[in-house]
């Protein structure tokens, strides 16, 4: 597996040798949180030249048509749908499924999440999240079911799964849609079940960040006959054959390359489901110990895509603030996240009316994503939590650091 070498200088010992404060950067190229994975090169090249050959570029392709049912095979569920984006592939789940009204989400999530209800007339209402999962809260969704209420979108966060036992009662209980932005959690599982199977219909995301890509691209996946098909019919504009439309649709295609990349990738998943344990890990390790720093943990009785590595940052431990220590790591080219800062309900076009929600915005506060993946090497991961480590451990005085910076003058 190819992995992307970044150049270091030498170690950093003191607050003094961070290039924020004059030292010079720990690395000479950006490193992001999520390069994107490649796997074999050859195999893609080959099949970029079937793609040529053949002259069938999109349209139901067969790497298209493969790749669903390597998604099916490895997910157990009876249908999947390939889309050319997971926020496309939520929208025709929305229109598919008949919603109306309002849905109720978490507000910690990807934009795309709420983007895709509110582009469809649909109002998002926002709901808390776990602090300890940062998943929807289901305690806490009952008190937002109206009568508009027709669905409840969950999150699988970060790869890790939601409270799915007690959303499903909820919405069986209410009457309500279940469906759920899996876009993080391909080969991840709730109760030893992969998860793609649950509530009405689940959405992945294959986009070039996620841990397995095909370039842009998504997929839909169900186990209820009439609305597979419903699906298959809107991604495609409604057409039921060359010049007859039975239903409203989109262009929700994949096309053949990304299917192509989206095969590739599904033959080195668990290489690289390796390389991001293995990085956890080592991050865990080398971060063991840190006041006030947790690693959010994955659930490992269950499978794990470990493609977020999240640290959560108590700055009443720290003293050092998680803004600050963003900071410090970009000037180290270090790029690090603050996903999903802060929070769509305090976001245009949603921050006008939806009202405070203190989990949410306390994790939005505290949270950042480090970089991982084949791109990221093990020696990078040393480095970044040598930076760590050195802000932390001396919190306090690069906390005045900043504070005598935005009190001076000039
Ligand atoms: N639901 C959830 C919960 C999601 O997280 C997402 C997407 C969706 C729905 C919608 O899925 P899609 O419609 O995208 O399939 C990224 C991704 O763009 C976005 O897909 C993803 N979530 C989100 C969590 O992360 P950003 O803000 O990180 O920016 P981006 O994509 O420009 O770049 C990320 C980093 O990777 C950069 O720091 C640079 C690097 N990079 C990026 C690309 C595209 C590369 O090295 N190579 C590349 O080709 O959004």
């Amino acid at each position: 597996m190819s992995t992307f070498q970044t150049s270091l200088s030498p170690t950093k010992r003191t607050i003094d040798d961070l290039a924020r404060f004059g030292g010079r950067p720990a690395f000479e190229q950006p490193l992001h949180v999520g390069r994107p994975n490649i796997g074999n090169r050859q195999k893609f090249s080959t099949r970029v030249n079937d793609i040529l050959d053949r002259r069938w570029l999109t349209n139901d392709g067969p790497y298209v048509i493969e790749f669903e049912e390597r998604i099916i095979e490895l997910t157990g569920v009876k249908h999947c749908v390939a889309t050319c984006n997971a926020t496309v592939a939520l929208e025709i789940v929305i229109r598919a499924l008949g919603l109306q009204g309002e849905v109720i989400l978490p507000s910690f999530t990807f934009i795309a999440t709420a983007h895709a209800l509110e582009w469809l007339g649909i109002k998002p209402v926002f709901c808390d999240v776990d602090p300890q999962t940062h998943t929807i809260d289901p305690r806490k969704i009952e008190s937002l079911i109206t009568r508009q209420t027709s669905a409840i979108l969950a999150v699988n966060l970060w790869g890790r799964h939601c409270d799915i036992a007690a959303l499903d009662e909820i919405a069986k209980e209410h009457t309500l849609k279940l469906f759920f932005d899996s876009a993080h959690a391909f080969g991840c599982s709730y109760r030893g079940r992969i998860i793609g199977g649950f509530g009405d219909a689940e959405v992945f995301s294959f986009h070039a960040t996620k841990f397995v890509n095909s370039l842009e691209g998504g997929a839909i996946t169900t186990n209820d006959d009439a609305l597979a098909q419903k699906l298959k019919l809107m991604r495609n504009f409604g057409f039921t054959s060359y010049d007859r439309v039975d239903s409203l649709g989109i262009n929700g295609k994949m096309n053949e390359v990304s299917a192509a990349m989206g095969l590739t990738n599904l033959e080195s998943l668990n290489d690289f489901i390796l390389v991001n344990r293995q990085n956890y890990r080592q991050y865990a390790e080398e971060l063991a110990g840190l006041n006030g720093m947790t690693l959010l943990p994955y659930d490992e009785n269950e499978s794990c895509n470990y493609q977020y590595v999240v640290l959560e940052m108590d700055p009443a431990q720290t003293i050092v603030t998680r803004d600050e220590l963003i900071q410090i790591l970009y000037r180290e080219n270090v790029l690090a996240r603050r996903y999903f800062y802060p929070g769509c309900h305090r976001t245009p076009p949603y921050n006008a009316t939806a009202p405070s929600l203190p989990e949410t915005e306390r994790i939005c506060d505290r949270v950042l994503s480090l970089p991982t993946g084949t791109a990221v090497s093990q020696a990078d991961i040393t480095t970044i939590c040598e930076i760590i480590r050195i802000v932390v451990n001396n919190g306090g005085e690069v906390s005045a650091k900043f504070r005598s910076e935005t009190a001076s003058p000039v």
